[in-house]
This record gives C-alpha cells, sequence and structure tokens, in this order.
C-alpha cells in the first residue's frame, strides 16, 4: 500500500511527487491524459518508489487508510470534475487536499459539500514555483484540523526549511484559508515585483544608469534586513544578455506584463472586506497598463513630456525607498488576512503565516523574522514604525523617490501609492470631511462632529 497519491501531473505535481518520493514516501500518480503519466514515468520519475494508476478508482485502491491524495490540477471545474470522480471511491476520514491555486470561495464551498460525506477536504497553498515543488516548498494547508492532523508529518517533510530550521509549513486555519492566505501571498508578490520594476525604471531613465549598475544597485540592496528572493533573482535577471543578440535578455521581452488572476483576487477581496491594499491595487493595474502597449506607443510621441529639473537622488536613496515601500505592502496583506480573521473567524495567525513565509516561497524575505517578533495584530503599523530613525530616513527617501518620478515623468504608481497609504496613517485629520459635506450638500447623509454626539445636517442652501 503506497502512503499517498498525487493527482495532476503538470510540472508543479511532477515536482511535488519527485519531492515526496525523494523524502522516502511511496507515491502513487495518475493523471488524465495516459501519455502525461507515461512520459512523467519514463523521464523524471525513473527507478523512484512511484507507481502509476491509470484511473481513479485504482489510485485510491493503492492507498493506506485513510488515503491521502493531493489534487494538482487546473484551478476551477477540474477540481469539482475529480472530487465528483473521488467521492463514491472514498470513505469517511479519508483526506483530500487541493494544492493549486483555487479561489477560498471554491474552497469553502468544497469543504462544506465534502463536510456531509466525511471525507476531509482541505485547500492548501503551495508556493515556490517549480523549483520550490521540488527541493522544498513554503506548504498553506487549511480547512479541518483533523486533516491537517493526519498530514502533517508527510507536509513538514517535504516543505522548505527556514535558517533555524523550522518547516514552512503550518495549518493556517478552517474553509477557505489555506487558500486565502495564498491568495494574500501572491498579492503581495505582485505588489514587491512591481516596486522593484519601477525602482528599476527610475534607476536606468531617472539616474541614467548602465544594465551592468541597476544590476550592481539591486545586488547591494540584497544584504542583511533588506534581503529578499525578488532583489536576488532581479539583479541576476538584470545581469542575463540575450543569448540570441548582444544586448540583455530583459531588453528584449516585451513590456506587457501578465497574470494569473490572484493578484487581482486579492485586490477584488481586499475591496469586499473594506481594506486599502493600494500598492497591490496599483501592481494589478500595472499590469493592465501595460498589457495597452498599442495606445502607449500611439500616444507616446502626442503627449507632452514632464520638464521639471529636480536634484537626482543617489541610488541609494531609491533602495530605501524600496525597503518602506516594500515592507508597507507587506503590511497591507497582513491587514487584509486581519481583516478576513475579523470577518470568518478561520483562526488566522499572523505570526505563523509569517513563519511559513520565511522559506521556499517568493515573497521570503529577511525581515519576516522581525515581522514573526514584531507584528501585533491590533496595531499592524507597529512594525514599521518600530525603528523611529529608520523610519525618518526611509519615508524621506521614499518622498524625494516619488517626487523624481513625478519630475521626470516616469510612471511610479505603486511606490506613489505606498507613499499615500504612510501618508494617511500620518494624517490625524483626512478631507474626508470635505466628502461628507459634499454627501450632505447633495443626498442630506448627514455627518458627525468630533465635539458633540449626534447626526448632524449642514446650512448648505441657507
Ligand atoms: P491533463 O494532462 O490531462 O491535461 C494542469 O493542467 C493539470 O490539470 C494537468 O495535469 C491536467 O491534466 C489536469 N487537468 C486539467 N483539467 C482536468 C480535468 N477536468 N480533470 C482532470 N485533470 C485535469
Amino acid at each position: 500500500m503506497n502512503d499517498i497519491a498525487l493527482i495532476g501531473l503538470a510540472v508543479m505535481g511532477q515536482n511535488l511527487v519527485l519531492n515526496m518520493a525523494r523524502n522516502g514516501l511511496a507515491v502513487t500518480v495518475y493523471n488524465r491524459t495516459r501519455e502525461r503519466t507515461e512520459a512523467f514515468l519514463g523521464g523524471p520519475a525513473k527507478g523512484q518508489s512511484i507507481t502509476p494508476a491509470w484511473d481513479v478508482p485504482s489510485c485510491v485502491a493503492a492507498l493506506s487508510r485513510p488515503r491521502k491524495i493531493i489534487l494538482m490540477v487546473k484551478a476551477g471545474t477540474a477540481v469539482d470534475q475529480l472530487l465528483d470522480e473521488l467521492l463514491p471511491v472514498l470513505e469517511p476520514g479519508d483526506i483530500v487536499v487541493d494544492g493549486g491555486n483555487s479561489h477560498f470561495e471554491d474552497t469553502v464551498r468544497r469543504t462544506r459539500r465534502l463536510r456531509e460525506t466525511g471525507v476531509f477536504f482541505a485547500g492548501m497553498g503551495v508556493s515556490g514555483g517549480e523549483e520550490g515543488a521540488l527541493l522544498g516548498p513554503s506548504l498553506m494547508p487549511g480547512g479541518p484540523l483533523p486533516a491537517w492532523e493526519q498530514m502533517r508529518h508527510i507536509l513538514e517533510k517535504i516543505a522548505a526549511r527556514s535558517a533555524d530550521g523550522d518547516p514552512c509549513a503550518d495549518y493556517m486555519g478552517a474553509d477557505g484559508a489555506g487558500h486565502f492566505v495564498k491568495m494574500v501571498h501572491n498579492g503581495i508578490e505582485y505588489a514587491v515585483m512591481q516596486l522593484i520594476a519601477e525602482t528599476w525604471d527610475l534607476l536606468r531613465r531617472g539616474l541614467n544608469l548602465s544594465p551592468g549598475q541597476t544590476a550592481d544597485c539591486f545586488a547591494a540592496w540584497n544584504k542583511g534586513a533588506a534581503s529578499s528572493y525578488l532583489l536576488e533573482i532581479t539583479a541576476n535577471i538584470l545581469r542575463t544578455k540575450d543569448l540570441s543578440g548582444d544586448g540583455f535578455m530583459v531588453d528584449a521581452i516585451l513590456d506587457t506584463a501578465q497574470g494569473k488572476g490572484t493578484g487581482l483576487w486579492t485586490s477584488q477581496s481586499a475591496l469586499n472586506l473594506g481594506v486599502p491594499v493600494p500598492a497591490i491595487t496599483a501592481a494589478v493595474e500595472a499590469r493592465m497598463l501595460s498589457m495597452r502597449r498599442e495606445e502607449r506607443q500611439r500616444y507616446a510621441p502626442l503627449l507632452p513630456a514632464a520638464d521639471v529639473s529636480l536634484d537626482i537622488p543617489a541610488p541609494e536613496t531609491l533602495g530605501k525607498a524600496l525597503f518602506l515601500a516594500t515592507r508597507l505592502a507587506y503590511l497591507q496583506g497582513f491587514s487584509l488576512l486581519m481583516a478576513a480573521e475579523r470577518t470568518w473567524n478561520w483562526g488566522l495567525d499572523p505570526a505563523r503565516i509569517a513563519r511559513v513565509w520565511r522559506a521556499g516561497c517568493i515573497i521570503r524575505a529577511a525581515f519576516l523574522d522581525d515581522l514573526v517578533r514584531t507584528f501585533a495584530p491590533e496595531a499592524p503599523l507597529s512594525f514599521i514604525a518600530s525603528a523611529p530613525e529608520d523610519l525618518a530616513d526611509a519615508q524621506l527617501a521614499l518622498r524625494r523617490v516619488t517626487t523624481l518620478a513625478a519630475a521626470a515623468g516616469i510612471p511610479a504608481p505603486g511606490l506613489g501609492a505606498s507613499l499615500a497609504y504612510y501618508d494617511a496613517f500620518r494624517s490625524a485629520r483626512l478631507p474626508a470631511s470635505l466628502v461628507q459635506a459634499q454627501r450632505d450638500y447633495f443626498g442630506a447623509h448627514g455627518f458627525e462632529r468630533p465635539d458633540r454626539p449626534g447626526v448632524f445636517h449642514g446650512p448648505w442652501k441657507g
């Protein structure tokens, strides 16, 4: 009898299987299209304790009880179709883990559906890309707690490990918690990638640095508390030459950024929950603007340019601004997680989430160690305000960099949104009083006053 089955042998699925086999698990694999299974067994899986199944019932029959099945199929109807096939051959106590990029609302629905059957359904976020899946991903399982207790020893074995040896796999909470956490992970990923891209643009077009110099900047910033996987790969990317030409690879790539929708989902969920995540939304919108390439090309020569002279900041200033904006993006993500917890009571714990993001995943970053120690759910801003002198310097840097962007006419929506978010929290008084007055003027919506209780109307029309 095998320990576990994995269904769906695209690259992520294949690599998770290889990871499990390397960790001593006997794995059954099944894929809808037989040829994919055959290619896997004849190729990467050759000589390992991996056995094929050619249909769903024999896949299940090969497993010891309680059966453990990980789905790594395309998000959407494929998961429901497989559940339809699996349920007749599963028994109460068996566990189905959905490791795909499912929307958390689908996961909530499926968890409810399976609750009646006694079969456990657990939505699990998996991050780390292909390499992470193979060598150790960050795993964010949610759903029924007994499923986690049964799966724990396996998931901890195959997950990445932080520098101090902790496995980056932990129970995120009930129902849709695992996929929600993964969604917010991706939202933060969108934001940080955009912030890095804007900073690169400012280094090139604002500071006129050469490609090599821009790579050196990112490599230099990737040190100590500011170091992160995304900075590391950015430096590597910017140094890579285009083998089919004589320039750099990045300059040979079409400037239209695509996505699979998880950033959009994060923004949509944040709007639904009433939580501002401006850096994430700016990143989603920046990708949308990038997709309108034809319009950009058409209008580029027609729209007047900026012509404001300005002291050009040193590259270090851009590094400091980027680091603050990056932390503000994580802060927005954690604020969204807190709001989800207040709404659904899944048991989301910011420290536990930060802990599983410390290694294996795309947004791994050294400062997550600090965040684990200092993050207070009731006062999220304390996480960036905990070192006031550094913050004074960093906010000045972010201000100078967004000023440079505006003066040079280089779009920096992520950096700008991050600064506005920061400044909103610095503003004990916002112009929302005028918005309330306008609402009262045209719609008699009423307003409150800080100096006395009650709802009032203004004497607008005499
Ligand atoms: P395939 O090889 O048969 O296409 C990513 O697309 C993975 O999801 C692939 O392994 C793919 O199987 C699988 N997949 C997509 N739709 C599916 C479905 N409706 N049922 C089962 N597997 C599916």
